[in-house]
């Protein structure tokens, strides 16, 4: 039963802040290792509003299947787990919904910090229409980025104003695609995410002038239409965003969160800003091994044991 949890309680473990330090000495090959380790973006965990209106728009809109659901009525909290595929292979989407307004937790706000999920689709602009004809918020037509531009795109908003971006690209192996995060110095970011997560900047650097803002791709594997990858997004002259309590955070799996934490995290924490805010070992109730830190602009990423989420996905 409190396996279960585990995943949700992420969400919680967010919210408090377990700070202390971690304790042992970096090893020499500390690069090398993270580089070779078996990571995988297992999930990204939101807030919602209203469980059933987010599942009906991400299920009838977006494609997704709903890949579990759970009431935990003592602690008035509710849970899904929603995605293109099985939570084995691809990233997915963790969704809590707060019965009780009034508590810790406070009312949803999304903040600007974190900027939108992006999904692949076939048919842009059936979906668009769709979305539209049912109400739905389109905030950017279909069309390219630069005029003559190949690659297709649109943004739309959930129910709770979550943007999503639809990418019209040939069927990739995970769907869901990226998620874009907005941050005030994107090379310091970049280096964060390859350094402290082994990641790779898969598309160089891109300045859009005209809309004012610098992306660039991080993430594993080598094509970044192929694998899911975060976003880093520079807007120009922005130098401050707030963080909400919608976004919470993104888990990547690893092969050791000691190592992990101790190789990598640790380090460029010190070096680039950020804080570890779970250090590595098991949570006793939950059955798993993670790791919790925040970046250098405050977003959390949860290292999490790859055979512990193995364990944790059989058992459901
Ligand atoms: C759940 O909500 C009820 C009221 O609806 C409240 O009495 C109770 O303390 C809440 N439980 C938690 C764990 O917040
Ligand atoms: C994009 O802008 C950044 C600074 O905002 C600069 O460092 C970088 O060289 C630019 N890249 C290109 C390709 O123009
Ligand atoms: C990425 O993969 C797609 C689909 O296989 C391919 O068309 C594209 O050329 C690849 N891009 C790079 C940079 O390898
Ligand atoms: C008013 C202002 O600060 N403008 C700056 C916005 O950002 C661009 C690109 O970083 C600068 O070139 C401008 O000077």
């Amino acid at each position: 039963m409190y396996q279960h949890l585990v995943f949700c309680v992420l969400l919680l473990i967010s919210l408090i802040d377990l700070s202390t330090a971690a304790r042992s000495s970096p090893p020499d090959n500390v690069l090398e290792w993270v580089q070779n380790d078996d990571r995988r973006f297992l999930r990204a965990n939101i807030r919602v509003g209203d469980l059933d209106r987010t599942i009906k728009f991400y299920t009838e809109f977006l494609g997704m299947k709903i890949l579990s659901r759970k009431e935990f009525p003592e602690a008035n909290f509710s849970t899904a787990v929603i995605g293109f595929g099985s939570e084995d292979t691809q990233f997915i989407l963790g969704l809590t919904q707060y019965r009780m307004f009034d508590t810790a937790v406070g009312k949803l706000e999304l903040g600007t910090a974190f900027s939108h999920f992006g999904i692949t689709t076939q048919d842009i602009y059936t979906m668009v229409e769709k979305i539209r004809a049912a109400g739905g918020v389109i905030t950017r037509e279909p069309g390219p980025v630069t005029p003559g531009g190949t690659t297709i795109y649109a943004f739309v908003n959930d129910p709770d104003g979550y943007s999503f971006e639809l990418l019209l690209r040939p069927p990739t192996p995970e769907p869901l695609n990226h998620m874009c995060l907005n941050v005030v110095d994107i090379d310091r970011s970049i280096d964060f995410y390859e350094r402290a997560l082994g990641m790779k900047l898969l598309l160089p650097t891109f300045n859009n002038t005209e809309e004012q803002y610098t992306v660039a791709m991080v993430g594993y594997g080598t094509n970044y239409t192929q694998t899911v990858v975060i976003e880093l997004k520079y807007n120009f002259n922005v130098t401050e965003y707030t963080k909400g309590n919608g976004y919470a955070q993104v888990a990547i799996g690893t092969d050791d969160v000691y190592k992990s934490s101790a190789a990598a995290v640790k380090q460029v924490v010190q070096e680039l800003g950020g804080k570890i805010i779970r250090p590595p070992g098991p949570i006793p109730f939950l059955g798993s091994k993670i790791t919790a830190f925040l970046d250098s602009d405050g977003f959390e990423t949860v290292l999490v044991d790859n055979d512990d989420y193995a364990k944790y996905l059989k058992k459901d």
